[in-house]
């Protein structure tokens, strides 16, 4: 293990930064760690000198923190999630401490730059996309309004892949994040946990009568905890992280002569060295493999035992365990804890079904985060039995009750088809066991993610389930934090902000509206575009050095950065931009004001369409960038390896935000809010949380465009729509669909694009077409972004829609989201360090 020594402070909150001793730590852990002085020592190195000068200073206030928490007893909430992507955490702590500038000083004195330091750190991308950077969001705001928590996770030794683009095509490349060792973790061995795997459950009758389940013939795992630091905004709050690395039970004997042992050794060796390998790179797609229902057990198992091995090290009485303990089930991934909180409460602490029924419908609550069908988690009940028989069991009891609660429910009520309800509602179905069911049958609250999606829920997908538990559902509309994306990632606006309104706003972000007054004030029009120009430089500076394109600053920054997904409808926007090509090339007098389209997207490693988008989107840049006819107009660029870390980058740099998804798919977004605290305008359809963020900012300082959520549902139930129409009426989409088969972008392959072609056209009549309404909004999106080209052009008024898309994102920092889930759900009391 690598250490450092330096001598500690007390609590940050209290102390003023010591910038000598701060050098000197430096200084000092370079020598310890690497033997060498400042001079010699390389980026890296210095990096991790830094990081673990910083991680002292953390593990003060960690100490305090956890103390205070043992002191006070207070209710804690475990974030149950798969994913935590995190991004890095060096700029972060120093933002959290208060400590940055000072930091940046201390180190120019030494001769070195903080912003090249940061770089160093690779991203902790232990996450997909929007549902694990929300996750590191409500750490960060849990951290800050001092309310306890622990994060749950995995720790995956590769995280999201990196993405290359190789001749326009994505290339996964892995993410071995841990190469240069992690300065801000701590290996935690003495709270390892052993997760049971396979084997077959025996059941036999005790001394007390009581039925005593055991398995037996398993292969086991040793669990052992990684905690991680999360520091809260200049309150001395330092919260954990835990995530779970695998590691073989015992280390198996070589000279084992028996065939049996031998073999299973073997297998628990591999299993052990599998488990938490790699982080699945779907989002928004379930693919059922049983690598991944392994990681669920295992990390939830872990979790779960030490959170009742917790609440048993200072209480007697294990029946009120929820009033102490509360799990958030980050969609329904975690939903294994459920039945495996029954598990240790009835075979480990003998409590009756009804006794741990109690307790774990008190203890577990549920996030919904898609209504994509695609998405739902269902289980084959030969692999769900076969990996874990003795949790199976449990599930099918819950089923078995649950179907007695819906037969006495609807038994006797009029006009209800109760054998239609029970297909309709239970768990255990056609072969499968379907996680999301379970989740609302044993939770004591589901919620869904933005106004809208709460409501498609309750009206629409889960329609059966509020009609039976109205009062379990509610909503917590996302949200991000602005110390990341606004005092990290934007510093210029950040200090503009704060001169005019003062500072409050980094822990009360509804503070920002009072910048409203300086909408229409000419120097403060000026000054924000200004910021937002440097930002540009500060983006196009990036893409130059990654992608080697050059882009100019004074062009409309068009964006749209998120997975790669159909219903995100990355198409649209690149179809759109090749009809502008079209436009451009048959006008050239046109009065077109320069813009610059600028993408981010990783595609699931095994998503076909999305893969060969990303291919197209390459292509037109390719044609595009490089026609002198329209001299520079309209550049294309693809920012390859869209992460955390330059998505700070991006979204400082942003003029127009695309949230362009089909409506009703998008359960909240949240890059949508990054955008607008960074003062981007929204062109976007009415989905997810774009409704509340037009809502706040009013429909004039946004481009609403399209099908509304409720004509799109309309079309789905009669059937979908017939693109073809479209097609043959409309020359212009006709023109642009042809370009997909005809080479214009693949000279050397006119069929390349061809399923995406078929995507969108139902010639065969056999599948559906453009499922996601592409065609359908392409005339109405082409309009709203005429309307963004006509808006740019009368500068003073862009500046003003700008400072107001900044000055209304008060409702959308995770902080509030944070207080609305501990006061309508969770019932957490704050702990404050004296
Ligand atoms: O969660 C996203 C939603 O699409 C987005 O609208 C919302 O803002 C965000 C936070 O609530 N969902 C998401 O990111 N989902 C995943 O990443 C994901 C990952 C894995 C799987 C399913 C979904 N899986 O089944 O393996």
């Amino acid at each position: 293990m690598k250490k450092s020594v330096v001598a500690s402070e007390k609590p940050v909150k209290a102390k003023e930064f010591d910038k000598e001793l701060f050098k000197r730590s430096v200084e000092y852990n370079v020598r310890t760690l690497y033997r060498k002085n400042l001079e010699e020592a390389d980026a890296q190195q210095i990096f991790q000198a830094v990081s673990y000068a910083i991680k002292d200073r953390i593990v003060e206030n960690w100490m305090e923190t956890q103390k205070a928490y043992e002191k006070e007893d207070p209710k804690m909430v475990y974030y149950m999630s798969m994913e935590f992507l995190m991004g890095r955490a060096l700029g972060n702590n120093l933002i959290n401490l208060k400590a940055y500038k000072p930091v940046a000083e201390a180190l120019e004195e030494l001769g070195l730059d903080l912003n090249l330091i940061e770089d160093q750190e690779p991203d902790a991308a232990l996450g997909n996309g929007g549902l694990g950077r929300l996750a590191a969001c409500f750490l960060d705001s849990l951290a800050t309004l001092g309310y306890p928590a622990y994060g749950c996770g995995i720790r995956y030794r590769y995280g999201m892949f990196k993405q290359e683009i190789r001749d326009g095509y994505q290339v996964e490349v892995p993410d071995n994040w841990l190469m240069n060792g992690n300065p801000f973790e701590l290996r935690r061995p003495e709270y390892a946990k052993i997760v049971k795997f396979g084997g077959y459950v025996s059941v036999h009758t005790d001394e007390n009568g009581r039925n005593v389940f055991t398995q037996e013939g398993y292969q086991s795992v040793k669990a052992v905890p990684f905690d991680f630091p999360i520091v809260g905004y200049g309150n001395g709050i330092v919260n954990t992280l835990r995530i779970w690395d695998a590691e073989p039970v015992e280390c198996f004997q070589l000279d084992s002569f028996d065939k049996g042992d031998y073999q299973k050794a073997v297998e628990q060796e591999n299993l052990a060295r599998n488990i938490v390998e790699v982080l699945y790179p779907n989002d928004n797609h379930y693919a059922g493999k049983e690598l991944r229902l392994k990681q669920q057990y295992f990390f939830i198992s872990a979790s779960v035992q030490e959170a009742v091995e917790k609440y048993m090290r200072k209480h007697d009485d294990i029946h009120k365990f929820y009033e102490k303990v509360t799990f958030q089930l980050n969609d329904t991934h975690p939903t294994v804890a459920i039945a495996e909180l029954m598990r240790v409460l009835m075979d480990d602490y003998y409590l009756t079904w009804e006794e741990a029924w109690e307790i774990t419908t008190k203890t577990c609550a549920y996030t919904n985060h898609t209504i994509m069908a695609e998405a739902l988690e269902k289980w084959p009940i030969e692999l769900f039995s076969r990996l874990l028989p003795r949790i199976y069991q449990i599930v099918e009891e819950i089923n078995r009750r649950f179907i007695l609660d819906i037969q006495q429910k609807y038994s006797n009520v009029p006009g209800v088809d109760v054998q239609e309800k029970i297909r309709k509602m239970a768990i255990i179905y056609d072969g499968q066991v379907k996680m999301a069911h379970m989740a609302i049958v044993a939770g004591y609250s589901v919620n869904g993610v933005a106004r809208l999606h709460t409501e498609i829920l309750k009206t629409q997908e889960l329609k059966d389930f509020y009609e039976m538990f109205p009062e379990r559902f509610n909503n917590k509309t996302n949200g991000i934090t602005q110390r990341r994306f606004l005092l990290h990632a934007n510093p210029l606006l950040a200090d503009w902000v704060t001169a005019h309104v003062g500072d409050d706003w980094i822990t009360d972000l509804p503070q920002i509206s009072r910048l409203k007054v300086y909408a229409d004030d000419k120097k403060a029009q000026q000054e924000f575009m200004n910021i937002k120009y440097q930002n540009k430089v500060r983006l196009a500076k990036y893409i130059l050095e990654h992608n080697g394109i050059e882009v100019d600053p004074r062009s409309i920054f068009d964006v749209q950065v998120k997975r790669l997904h159909e219903y995100k409808r990355q198409l649209l926007n690149i179809l759109h931009v090749m009809y502008l090509y079209n436009e451009l090339k048959e006008h050239p007098e046109l009065d077109f004001y320069p813009r610059t389209f600028i993408f981010g997207a990783k595609a699931a490693a095994g998503y076909r369409n999305a893969k060969l988008t990303i291919k197209l989107i390459n292509s037109v840049a390719d044609v595009v960038n490089n026609d002198p006819a329209i001299n520079g107009k309209i550049k294309v660029v693809f920012i390859e390896n869209y992460n955390v870390s330059n998505a700070e980058i991006i979204f400082a740099a942003a003029d127009v935000s695309e949230q362009i998804s089909t409506a009703s798919k998008e359960a909240s977004g949240t890059g949508n809010m990054k955008f607008m605290l960074n003062g981007a305008l929204t062109l976007g359809t009415m989905d997810g949380a774009n409704v509340e963020i037009v809502e706040e900012v009013g429909e004039e300082n946004a481009f609403i465009f399209g099908l509304s959520a409720q004509e799109v549902i309309n079309y789905e139930n009669h059937g979908g729509y017939d693109p073809m129409e479209i097609f043959n009426n409309d020359q212009d989409v006709r023109k642009v669909l042809m370009q997909l088969i005809n080479g214009t972008y693949a000279p050397g392959d006119p069929e390349l694009f061809r399923p995406l072609y078929n995507s969108l056209l139902n010639t065969q009549c056999t599948a559906k077409a453009d499922t996601y309404f592409i065609l359908k909004d392409f005339k109405s999106y082409a309009e709203a972004q005429k309307k963004v080209e006509a808006a740019y052009r009368d500068e003073d008024n862009w500046a003003k829609s700008a400072i107001l898309n900044v000055a209304c994102s008060g409702k959308f920092t995770s902080d509030r989201t944070i207080q609305q889930y501990v006061d309508e759900i969770w019932h957490l009391d704050k702990v404050v360090l004296k």
